[in-house]
């Protein structure tokens, strides 16, 4: 019988206890017998010496415990925005959630942005409301700002006695707590007929392991959130969470007989710089030196064996021969394989981003020039990590750009490549990155057999807005017959390698930029074949004739349509003090930020504003000067808009296919190299 496996995340805002939590658990399940603090930089999950240095996390780790005859895989994942990659990563894996809330901080800026990511996925997640034993914490007006900002679809657990007091209690509701029972059952009634009618009929005809089940049933379908409050600290509430997670979470044994399907979300290098890939199972079971079939993010297909595996166990990690469904596992061996990729048949979820990509971008080089190949390829191996940060050398080769989500992760890039490669580099100003939508719809087709088309295909797209944060919608407006099945096995498949081709185009759009929200639509195809009508007869079409002949209609269309350069636009909560308003409110009005919204607390206002991405470094950078360095910033995406004014041109990585000439010589060099 296989054991029965919960993938469990937790997630917070940065700093309200995710590791001390982590690490109150592993004590709770009897894994370690100490407990470690980030203070002293002493916890199990936070082992990189930058994580202890800054006492933040910056990478995902998975630990592992026992309860109740489940292994519970524990994710203990980073809550610094700069670092939101390493969640998005795990998210699509997850059984179950905990989402961390401070007792003192309450609802935070990227509390809103991970539950918002929970719910759409419906992870079932429980709430826990930390540091009730610190100094300022209010666990009632923490509720209802959960109601009103997060959710009111909520179950508190329990209360806190003598909040903000080191020894703070949390206390348990009974199903004997009239009050208790009343609210929970009217909450599941509401969503629950049966339930409903059960209640009406006969309130004390409802039973307590009905109710049980019930909270249950509605928790793992995240319909409802359970809310535990306590103290990582001192260990408080923790043994309720603990039971919370065993009783209310989903775990099953998947089925281990089925067809293997699993989804590779981390890469690490060993010791002797060895691949490691982490795999989620989601169906049948995955041996060592087994051939496995692998399809890569790009649509490649290929086949890989593990030479080695280990799961997790007890805190640590342990070799074993095999993988089974619902598990998290590392495999050794697979050395072509990328962050993304599948292995077997594609599991039911992934693949789509939860969260924004990053906004900012900066040029990174070498202090000492003799170091620029050892910096790509450095660069490379971060690369492998973090495919977010998009490494990309301008089409001269000369300059190498990453992408950025903040000044944070730029320190931390800064800080690797020095002691991980002993590579001293230096960064521009960070710049932001741009995106172009298309302002009008425009058509493009190369035909097939006649004189200006080089390739052994016809293809016609259509290019129009789509709705804003769509992003790219691809679709196929022709007839299967007209497809090349012969090459591409199946009407889907072709969609697919045409989806990609299409995508890959509008990486760089007319200035530069991703082209984005938009839906592009195949109006016309056609191949050769030796056979056919005179208009179709020639040599067989292949694939490259497809993914070649794609950028040059599309970027014709996209021409044809024209874009306009969108901006990055945060929305950036500042907490201030009361007497520092009218200064602030003068310094936003300078940048160009909106206000949305403004709340008071004691003497401190909060303001959440828009702004332009651009501008709020140089809002950070006023801050404490105009609060007396009282003032926090907290900033989320909150979207693009078209730029006012002048924008800049991004420098291409590719050949622009708008000019044919240079584009079909840079295929010949390219295809003269392979
Ligand atoms: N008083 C008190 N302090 C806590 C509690 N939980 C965590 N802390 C402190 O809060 C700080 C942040 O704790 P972490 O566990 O690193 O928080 P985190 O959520 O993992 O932070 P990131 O991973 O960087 O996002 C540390 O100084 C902890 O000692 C708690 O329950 N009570
Ligand atoms: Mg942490």
């Amino acid at each position: 019988m296989p054991r029965k496996t919960l993938n469990l995340g937790i997630l917070a805002h940065v700093d309200a206890g995710k590791t001390t939590l982590t690490e109150r658990l592993l004590y709770a399940a009897g894994v370690i017998d100490t407990v470690g603090t980030v203070d002293a930089g002493t916890t199990r999950t936070d082992t990189l010496a930058l994580e202890r240095q800054r006492g933040i996390t910056i990478k995902s780790a998975v630990v592992s415990f026992e309860i109740a005859g489940t292994t519970v895989n524990l994710i203990d994942t980073p809550g610094h925005p700069d670092f939101i990659a390493e969640v998005e990563r795990v998210l699509s894996l997850l059984d179950g959630a905990v989402l961390v809330i401070s007792a003192v901080e309450g609802v935070q800026p990227q509390t809103r942005v991970l539950m918002r990511a929970l719910r759409r996925l419906r992870v079932p997640t429980l709430l826990f409301v930390n540091k009730i034993d610190r100094g300022g914490a209010d666990p009632g007006r923490v509720l209802d700002a959960i109601r009103g900002r997060l959710t009111a679809a909520i179950i508190p657990m329990g209360t806190a006695d003598e909040p903000g007091a080191r020894d703070a209690r949390f206390r348990p509701y009974g199903f004997d707590d009239p009050t208790f029972r009343t609210g929970l059952t009217e909450a599941l009634a509401e969503r629950n007929d049966s339930l409903l009618a059960a209640y009406v009929e006969n309130e004390s005809a409802v039973t307590d392991g009905r109710l049980r089940g019930e909270l249950a049933a509605q928790t793992r379908r995240s319909s409802v959130h359970p809310v535990f409050l306590g103290s990582a600290i001192t260990g408080e509430g923790v043994a309720a969470l603990m039971t919370g997670l065993a009783e209310l979470l989903p775990a099953e044994a998947g089925d281990p007989e089925g067809t293997v399907s699993g989804r590779i979300f981390k890469i690490d290098r060993g010791p002797a710089g060895e691949k490691i890939a982490y795999v989620r199972m989601f169906a049948g079971t995955v041996q060592i030196r087994q051939r496995l079939p692998v399809e890569t993010t790009t649509g490649g297909e290929a086949e890989a064996k593990a030479t080695g595996i280990s799961v997790p166990e007890r805190g640590g990690w342990v070799r074993r021969p095999h993988l089974v469904a619902g598990e998290i596992g590392r495999l050794w061996g697979l050395s072509g394989v990328r962050i993304g990729d599948t292995i077997g048949r594609p599991p039911p979820s992934g693949g789509q981003w939860h969260f924004a990509p990053p906004t900012m971008e900066t040029v990174v080089a070498p202090v000492r020039p003799e170091n620029d190949g050892a910096l790509r390829g450095a660069l490379a191996r971060l690369a492998e990590q973090d495919p977010l940060i998009n490494v990309r050398a301008d089409d001269t080769g000369r300059e190498i750009s990453v992408s950025l989500y903040g000044e944070v992760q730029k320190e931390v890039i800064g800080a690797t490549l020095a002691t991980e490669f002993g590579i001293d580099v230096t960064f521009r100003e960070t710049t932001i990155i741009c995106v172009e939508r298309p302002v009008g719809r425009g058509e493009a087709v190369e035909v097939l057999n006649t004189g200006s088309n080089p390739f052994r295909a016809t293809i016609g797209l259509r290019v129009e807005p789509g709705p804003q944060d769509s992003g790219i919608e691809f679709r196929v407006g022709v007839a299967p017959q007209s497809m090349p099945m012969y090459v591409y096995r199946n009407a889907d498949t072709f969609t697919d390698h045409m989806a990609q081709y299409v995508r890959r185009t509008l990486c760089e759009g007319r200035f530069g930029w991703q082209v984005t929200d938009c839906v592009v639509t195949m109006i016309d195809c056609s191949y050769s074949v030796p056979d056919g009508p005179p208009s179709r007869r020639g040599p067989l079409s292949t694939p490259a004739d497809f993914r070649d002949l794609t950028p040059l209609v599309l970027m014709r269309a996209v021409e044809q349509a024209g874009t306009v350069v969108c901006e990055p636009m945060l929305r950036v909560s500042l907490e201030i003090p009361v007497w520092a308003i009218s200064a602030v409110l003068t310094a936003l009005g300078r940048l160009g930020a909106a206000v949305r919204h403004q709340s008071l607390r004691g003497d401190l206002t909060t303001i959440e504003v828009v702004a332009p991405a651009a501008r709020v470094p140089d809002l950070q950078r006023r801050l404490p000067g105009l609060t007396g360095g009282e003032g926090v910033l907290e900033a989320t995406l909150d979207g693009y808009r078209p730029v006012r004014g002048e924008f800049t041109t991004r420098p291409r990585t590719t050949v622009d296919p708008r000019n044919r000439e240079r584009y079909l010589l840079s295929l010949t060099r390219q295809g003269a190299r392979e």
